[in-house]
């Protein structure tokens, strides 16, 4: 079985804005998201949550709520990244721009799907709505996607 990365996206959401920021460089460059990276050995998914939040943010945050599970693979290539995604409502300090992002404010009516992973616009109403869900996207040639399943998760 192809090894699976663990990652972490977490999403300030404080109804009708939320908070994304672009993408500076590396993985993703040139696109809005939340903030997150990988997990580093010997700490808990929630634990590399909050810390990459600080590092590419500047805000902490004392809960993080898990949102969804999603894993993410490439047409071609070996491996899957294991997504975990959180949502804060609540939060301390002044979102600052860092080298990896620039932190911007969105009304949820018009967050910016056309500069954003393509997976982003089918799991954002269920993560907006406070819903749990998990599934996975597979992708192609310029990253569009091929083939995803997407579960609300009941709990
Ligand atoms: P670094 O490798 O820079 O962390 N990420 C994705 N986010 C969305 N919305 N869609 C995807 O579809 C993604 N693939 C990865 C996880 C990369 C960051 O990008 C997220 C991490 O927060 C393919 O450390």
């Amino acid at each position: 079985m192809a090894a699976k990365k663990q990652l972490t996206l977490c999403l300030v959401h404080q109804h009708p804005k939320i908070l994304l920021g672009m993408k500076k460089r590396g993985f993703g460059a040139g696109r809005y998201n939340g903030f997150g990276g990988k997990v580093e050995e010997g700490e808990t998914v929630d634990e590399a949550a909050k810390r990459e939040l600080k590092e590419e943010s500047g805000i902490s945050v004392d809960n993080l709520e898990r949102a969804g599970i999603l894993d993410f693979s490439w047409e071609g290539k070996d491996g899957i990244l294991e997504v975990h995604i959180f949502k804060a409502t609540e939060f301390k300090g002044v979102p600052e721009e860092s080298e990896e992002m620039a932190p911007e404010w969105f009304d949820v009516s018009d967050i910016p799907f056309g500069t954003m992973w393509p997976d982003d616009k089918y799991w954002m109403p269920l993560f907006l709505a406070g819903k749990k869900f998990s599934g996975n996207f597979h992708f192609g040639e310029g990253d569009a996607i091929i083939e995803y399943n997407l579960n609300e998760i009941n709990n």
